[in-house]
Order: structure tokens, then C-alpha cells, then sequence
């Protein structure tokens, strides 16, 4: 018999999955922050990585497997095919093409809409009760694709969102008034992207609303053009991408901050894409982002905020934007 029979004698199979599993699909920038967030934060245990590249993907295995020791133990698997992800709790998607030169927006949803093709029915084949956490871009509307290609009721289907931008909002709040960004409490809801909608009307400190100090915050004719902010949480990923080449460790941390609220039950609420027909008078089948409650089933209720008209205005012209885009597309 060998050492390992002469030290350990067995009581029962082990089981291979934990209650914790995650799959993270797509081993890019964005795939790695997600993972090595998920992973430094303790939020599973039990983390397996997809991919096409097959060297890259065994590489970061590697790489991370040899951190266990400092990762309380945790589990770090790879494979290029999906029956390594059997029994995932969430699916969280980064796989994606980035846009070729000359290419439109819409080229490039139909090209990541193939890629889909090939990934989301393999998740749900080996994962029937997986929650899907979107992530690649143009997420509102890969979102709705992996909604449909998935069969998955509407709850299990999950954008990551404005919730980056909702990050980035409160954030640039928080060091205009030199306080904690988690302190600030604002939220930005719609498109993850250009028609994104801050909802100015609700932003408070300590439940003092900045609209009660000053009825014009977030106007054009605010004097302090605290505007200027919305336009830079848009601008600010064509920002870092034009600095170091890509956004990673912002969106890697905001969604394992979506994991952990799913995983731990937690009903904590979070601006996430969804499906929002029927929300703030929208009739199209489009997914936005508008705050949501988490649980381990996923999207647990939607909260109905009391938006100006304007704001309203605006979520109908995202929704709009979506409807659009979506209206040629091939699934
Ligand atoms: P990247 O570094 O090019 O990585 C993409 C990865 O996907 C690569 O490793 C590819 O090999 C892999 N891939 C491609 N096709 C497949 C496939 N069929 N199966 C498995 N893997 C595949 O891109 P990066 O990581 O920088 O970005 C990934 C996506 O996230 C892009 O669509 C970004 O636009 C998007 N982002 C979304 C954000 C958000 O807030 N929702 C934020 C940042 C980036």
C-alpha cells in the first residue's frame, strides 16, 4: 500500500463541489480581477476558471493555486471545457471580443453575441440552477442575450451594471466632501455606459438630501456644477483605458462584491441590470439597471425609486437605446 493508504483511512467520498462554487468565464483582464477578488476576499472557496486560451488558463491556475496558503485553502481549478463548472453557485461572464478598428457598436454585439452562443447554454447544461452574472460589454444588452439564450427565470440573470458607475458616483462625492465613498449614498441607474442615469433627486448624506440644500444640484444651472461629476463617471473607463490600456481591478471588486451579497443571502441592494419592463412606465423587454435586492436566488424584489420626470425621461431614453440595439440582433 501506498503512503497515502498507510496515513489516511477513508470515512466517506468527498464531495467535489462546495456550496460556494463560482465560475469565472473568460480569463482576460477582467475575468482575473474578478476572480483574484473573489479569492483574496474570502467570498468562495471553490473558484474555476474558463477559457479558450488553453496555456494562459493553466498559467493563472497555477499562479493562484500557489497563493492557497494565504487564500484560506480555497480551491482554484481551470478547463477549456465546461463540465469543470458543474455545480456552480454563479457564473459570472467576462468572455467577450473588444471592438476591431472600423467596427460598430453593433458589429461587435452580434460578434460577442455568437461567443454567447457558445458559452451560456454549456454553463446552464452543467449549472440548471446557476445564477448568470453578466459582465462583458455591452452588458445591458449581453444580458438580455444570456437571458434568453439560458432559459433561466428573469431573477437568475443578473447585469453587473451601473453598479461600477454607482461606485464610481459616490466616490467622486465622497472626495468633493472629503468623507467615506460608502457614506454617500447615490445611485446611478440605467445603461451601464454613455445614456447611464445619476438619480441627482435622491443623493443624501446621513439622510440629508443635497436637493434640500440646494434645489439645482445636478442641473445645468447648478453653480457648482456638481454635473460635471455624471460626466465624469462616464468618461472615467475611456479614461483608465486610455492610460493603462484596459479597466480591471474596479469592476473585478464591484462584482465580487455582487457575489458575496448572492452567495451570503444577504438581500443587501445593489443597481444591477434586470429586466424593467413594467418599471417606471417602460413596455419594452430591454434589461437596465435599476437597485435590487440580492439573494441566493439572485434578484430577490426591485426597488421603485421616486425619480423626477426628467430622471424618468432619461431611463426612457436608455431604454430606447436598448431597444435599438437589440432590434436586429441575431440570437
Ligand atoms: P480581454 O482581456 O480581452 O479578455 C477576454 C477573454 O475572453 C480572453 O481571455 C479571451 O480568450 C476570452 N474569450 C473569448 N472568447 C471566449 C469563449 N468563447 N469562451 C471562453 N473565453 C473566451 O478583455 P477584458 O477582460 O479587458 O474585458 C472583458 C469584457 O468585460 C469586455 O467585454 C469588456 O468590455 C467588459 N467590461 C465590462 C465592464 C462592466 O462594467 N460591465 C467593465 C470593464 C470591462
Amino acid at each position: 500500500s501506498t503512503i497515502k493508504e498507510k496515513l489516511f483511512t477513508s470515512i466517506i467520498e468527498s464531495t467535489n463541489a462546495g456550496n460556494d462554487k463560482v465560475t469565472v468565464v473568460g480569463v482576460g483582464q477582467v475575468g482575473l480581477a474578478c476572480a483574484f477578488s473573489i479569492l483574496s476576499k474570502k467570498i468562495s472557496s471553490d473558484v474555476v476558471l474558463i477559457d479558450v486560451l488553453k496555456d494562459k488558463l493553466k498559467g493563472e491556475m497555477l499562479d493562484l493555486q500557489h497563493g492557497s496558503s494565504f487564500l484560506e485553502n480555497a480551491k482554484v481549478n481551470a478547463s477549456t471545457d465546461f463540465a469543470a463548472s458543474a455545480g456552480s453557485k454563479i457564473c459570472i461572464v467576462t468572455a467577450g471580443a473588444r471592438q476591431r478598428e472600423g467596427e460598430t457598436r453593433l458589429d461587435l454585439v452580434q460578434r460577442n453575441t455568437e461567443i454567447f452562443k457558445g458559452i451560456i447554454p454549456k454553463l446552464v447544461q452543467h449549472s440548471p440552477n446557476t445564477i448568470l452574472l453578466i459582465v462583458s460589454n455591452p452588458v445591458d444588452i449581453l444580458t438580455y442575450v444570456a437571458w434568453k439564450l439560458s432559459g433561466l427565470p428573469k431573477n437568475r440573470v443578473i447585469g453587473s451594471g451601473t453598479h461600477l458607475d454607482s461606485a464610481r458616483f459616490r466616490f467622486l462625492i465622497a472626495q468633493k466632501f472629503n468623507i467615506a465613498p460608502t457614506s454617500v449614498h447615490s445611485w446611478i441607474i440605467g445603461e451601464h455606459g454613455d445614456t447611464s442615469v445619476p438619480v441627482w433627486s435622491g443623493v443624501n448624506i446621513a439622510g440629508v438630501r443635497l436637493r434640500d440644500i440646494d434645489p439645482t444640484v445636478g442641473t445645468e444651472c447648478d453653480q457648482e456644477k456638481w454635473n460635471e461629476i455624471h460626466k465624469q463617471v462616464i468618461s472615467s473607463a475611456y479614461e483608465v483605458i486610455k492610460l493603462k490600456g484596459y479597466t480591471s481591478w474596479a469592476i473585478g471588486l464591484a462584482c465580487a462584491n455582487l457575489t458575496s451579497a448572492i452567495l451570503r443571502n444577504s438581500n443587501q441592494i445593489h443597481a444591477v441590470s434586470t429586466l424593467v419592463c413594467g418599471f417606471h412606465g417602460i413596455e419594452h423587454e430591454v434589461f437596465l439597471s435599476l437597485p435590487c435586492s440580492l439573494c441566493i436566488d439572485g434578484i430577490a424584489c426591485v426597488v421603485e425609486q421616486s425619480l423626477t420626470c426628467e430622471e424618468r425621461q432619461m431611463l426612457h431614453t436608455s431604454a430606447n437605446t436598448m431597444t435599438n440595439s437589440i432590434k436586429n440582433l441575431k440570437i
